[in-house]
């Protein structure tokens, strides 16, 4: 019993000296946001002391902010990348300097052993379920979708794109007839809509719109409201991450269905990192979280009550 003790005395002794440097994308999204406290949560509730800095989603001040967490010499890094190329450089200098880097909720186009782990959803099983809903919904009715991806060159955008198409491939009923990046922000969103409901007849040619996330869903919901139409009724409209204003959307009978993401990737990241620190366990490369589909039958008044507050 001593022994356990001081074994769990010395790990969370070790916790509490640790500093981490998060380097975060920005706050583009409601879910960022949600992502953003929830890790200050995980690491606070571990002792850790937590280095944070906000790119404003620009590369460049995520390698400026990695460089400068490798100069302090901090104990490890989290990033979340905001586009998929142009790692290796500050990757390999953190490597160089001994200092593990995990991956939180976007991939990087570069060599594994650059990285401890990457933490993140199958983003392109997230778009084969979002696609998968519409297929079931729509059924053999023809159905023109537009598509709001997400941020240029980011590995979410890439994979939901693919999965959502993999859904599709072989209903020839279906087809995404408009697709444009919206930035992952609910007013890019809403004016990439308002442009493919101009170029659309005015709406009246659109069977649904398919958004890579939430905030962009949300912004388009609007621009549908705005030329006259009813969102969730004369457009579908499916989305992805599970943030409280879509479920809020679902309850005005606005939105049809959201994949969810959960924001807490923090969480098996800092788990993992200990047990790395501790004894020298390496984790699996891919630590998948899960993806759920809620439509409103599955209580989104509920649904958005259990998230509020999260720091969405
Ligand atoms: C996906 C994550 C995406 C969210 C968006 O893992 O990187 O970035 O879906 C956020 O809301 O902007």
């Amino acid at each position: 019993l001593a022994a356990s003790i001081a074994t769990a005395l010395s790990s969370s002794a070790m916790a509490a000296d640790m500093t981490i440097g998060f380097s975060q994308i920005g706050s583009e999204s409601g879910w960022r946001a949600a992502e953003t406290s929830v890790t200050k949560q995980q690491a606070e509730k571990r002792g850790i002391t937590l280095k944070f800095a906000d790119a404003q989603q620009k590369q460049e001040n995520q390698i400026k902010a990695i460089r400068g967490f490798i100069a302090q010499g901090v104990d490890a890094i989290l990033v979340a990348p905001v586009v998929a190329t142009g790692w290796d450089d500050v990757l390999t200098e953190a490597k160089e300097a001994k200092i593990p880097v995990i991956l939180l909720d976007r991939g990087v186009d570069a060599s594994q052993d650059l990285y401890l782990t990457s933490v993140a959803s199958d983003q392109v099983k997230e778009g084969k379920v979002a696609g998968d809903w519409l297929v079931g919904a729509v059924k053999d009715k023809d159905c023109k979708v537009v598509e709001l991806q997400g941020t240029v060159g980011s590995t979410p955008a890439i994979n939901r794109k693919k999965g959502f198409e993999e859904a599709i491939a072989g209903h020839n009923n279906i087809s995404i007839v408009r697709s444009q990046t919206g930035d992952f922000t609910r007013s890019k969103g809403k004016e990439v809509m308002e442009g493919f409901l101009k170029a659309e007849n005015g709406g009246k040619g659109i069977c649904a719109v398919y958004a890579h996330n939430d905030d962009m869903a949300v912004g388009a919901i609007q621009a549908i409201k705005d030329a006259g139409l009813k969102p969730g009724t004369d457009i579908l409209v499916v989305s992805i991450d599970g943030v409280p204003d879509i479920f809020a959307a679902m309850v005005a009978g606005e939105a049809n269905a959201t994949v969810e993401l959960t924001p807490n990737m923090a969480g098996p990241a800092l788990d993992a990192l200990a047990a790395y620190k501790k004894d020298g366990t390496v984790p699996p490369k891919f630590i998948i979280t899960e993806s759920k589909l809620y439509t409103p039958a599955d209580n989104p008044q509920g649904e958005y009550d259990a998230r509020k507050g999260l720091g969405y």
